[in-house]
């Protein structure tokens, strides 16, 4: 006799529930690995969240997780799943049809979700057919289950009385086929997404993008001179290697965008529409830029900046061939996935160099960063001028055209704010007493860094040393030589910028426009 009848039935439907969830996701994967612009509903669900997710939510998820906050929801989501696949099985324990409309729910959610992208009508593939998988898996193990309650409740009788022999054999039997089928089936929806996740490796760039040899730039720049760059223990590196480079973007998973179908267009308000193919880009006279990336959800003291140097097509070029025409006062880059980014008509036609990159340090660009084209413009945040996994630029009016974070509640001008950081000593850190280097970097990118200030325990400021000036379109790095005594101490850095402005000490956060405020650390000596 079954001593805890209730406890089996409720771990018959989590199990029934959760491999049901399994079957569902393991063959929407296999299904999204027959086309490359397919994917699992998880992401498509992720994708909505994400695109609907108000400005103040998105900064908040990148002060908890930093960089790891898609991972964040994408964990969120697989609990959230989880707990309703358990849910919706124990239901189906009572109700078989429950568990049924419970899967149909959610693939419901999953076709929604599925249809928001750019990918077209066949995005929907996957959830479909994972979600009749799905409610057929349920149907089955919630049978099953039910099946062997059944034989379990004629098996005993009343208590104490021996059970009759053929009742205990068929609630044996029921147990056995729950467990086989569910065994089955699991198995069965490993090897869907086992399966599915292994062919979906073949639409990967990785292979293509490391044959790719660039060219090398027409006006080639020199390398950076020692002077520009500051030897300090735990001071931010002037060059940013590429695998350390800050990442920030809506795409829940890096498009992989295929070299040879791809094009750049450029389109809208001009003379003639371009489109260019990749070799077309790199036959082209190429230029080199040292550009440092910000972000505008950079906090005070934040890390969500970069410094490259990036190999392009001016933008400029591009555009004057293709004749802007007048009226225009907007650039939208516009990616594969749908993103958009737009910034005025001046900012490609001021000196300040905008690019259409596609390299990145000596390599072609990686593929987070937006393989094969992205833009770099110097002196405006990325969310409106950096479109990664680039295909169209498209002149229009700021009027006409709301692009994706400003549409979000995010500026729609977009200048990088004078900003300095203290990266050594670290911030809660406990040092030695004596000498030890404040050091950091501060950047005013098209402004220039002219001078950076620090003062200790709010004493009188200290002028920094600088490292020479490269461009005014890189941060430059900072160091004050000081002798600590023991005690507690708040160090604090403020900056010039080029045209003579204070960095300014009122904080505020960075929506709409950026965040601002002097960065202030506390250091333990003991
Ligand atoms: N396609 C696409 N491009 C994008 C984004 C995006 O979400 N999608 N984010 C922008 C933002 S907000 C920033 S700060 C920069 C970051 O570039 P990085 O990830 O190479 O550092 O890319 C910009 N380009
Ligand atoms: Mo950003």
């Amino acid at each position: 006799m079954d001593p805890h009848p209730d406890a089996r039935r409720l771990l018959r439907g989590a199990v029934a529930g959760l491999v049901s969830t399994g079957v569902a996701l393991g063959s929407a994967e296999l299904v999204a690995a027959t086309r490359r612009d397919l994917r699992s509903p998880i992401f498509d669900v992720g994708a909505r969240f994400v695109d609907h997710t108000p400005a103040w939510l998105k900064d908040f998820a990148i002060e908890q997780f930093g960089t790891n906050d898609k991972l964040a929801l994408l964990v969120g989501i697989g609990v959230v799943l989880v707990l309703y696949g358990i849910g919706i099985g124990i239901a189906a324990t009572r109700h078989r049809w429950v568990g049924v409309a419970g899967v149909v729910l959610f693939g419901a959610i999953g076709t929604y979700a599925s249809l928001g992208g750019v990918h077209g009508p066949w995005a929907v593939l996957p959830t479909l057919v994972g979600t009749i998988a799905g409610a057929g898996a349920m149907w089955i193990l919630s049978g099953l289950a039910a099946a062997t309650e059944q034989a379990i409740s004629t098996e005993g009788g009343a208590p104490g009385r021996t059970p009759p022999p053929s009742g205990a054999l068929a609630a044996l039997g029921g147990r056995r086929a729950f467990l086989a089928g569910s065994a089955a089936l699991a198995a069965t929806a490993a090897a869907a997404g086992g399966a599915g996740r292994w062919l979906s490796r073949r639409f990967d760039v990785a292979a293509t993008r490391a044959g790719i040899v660039l060219p090398k730039a027409k006006r080639a720049l020199a390398p950076v001179p020692d002077d520009a760059m500051l030897d300090v223990p735990g001071l931010t590196p002037f060059v940013t290697p590429n695998a350390d480079f800050y990442r920030i973007d809506t795409a829940l998973v890096v498009p992989q965008v295929p070299i040879d179908s791809w094009r750049l267009r450029v389109t809208g308000m001009v003379d003639r529409e371009l489109t260019f193919t990749f070799d077309e880009l790199l036959e082209r006279d190429l230029v080199e830029a040292d550009i440092t990336l910000t972000c505008v959800s950079n906090e005070v003291g934040g890390r969500l900046a970069g410094n490259a140097r990036w190999l392009g097509v001016p933008l400029e070029e591009l555009l004057r061939e293709a004749g802007v025409q007048d009226g225009a006062d907007q650039i939208v880059g516009r990616s594969t996935d749908g993103y958009t980014a737009g910034f005025p008509v001046e900012a490609a036609f001021d000196g300040r160099g905008a690019l259409v990159a596609i390299g990145m340090n000596g390599e072609p660009l990686p593929t987070r960063h937006g393989y094969p084209a992205r833009l770099v413009t110097p002196g405006l945040y990325g969310y409106v001028s950096a479109t990664k996994w680039l295909t169209e630029i498209e002149l229009t009016t700021f009027e006409r055209f709301g692009a994706y974070w400003t549409t979000r509640g995010y500026a729609v001008q977009a200048p990088i704010k004078t900003f300095s950081r203290i990266d050594t000593p670290r911030a809660l850190g406990s040092i030695d007493a004596g000498p030890h280097p404040i050091a950091g970097v501060a950047w005013a990118q098209t402004r220039g860094i002219q001078r950076v200030e620090v003062r200790i325990d709010g004493g009188e400021w200290h002028e920094a040393r600088l490292a020479d000036e490269l461009n005014d379109q890189t941060w430059r790095q900072w160091v004050l030589p000081w002798d600590f005594t023991s005690g507690r101490h708040t160090i604090e850095c403020r900056a010039t910028d080029g045209t003579g402005a204070i960095q300014t000490q009122e904080r505020s956060e960075p929506l709409p426009d950026g965040a601002t405020g002097w960065h202030s650390i506390v250091v333990i000596v003991p």
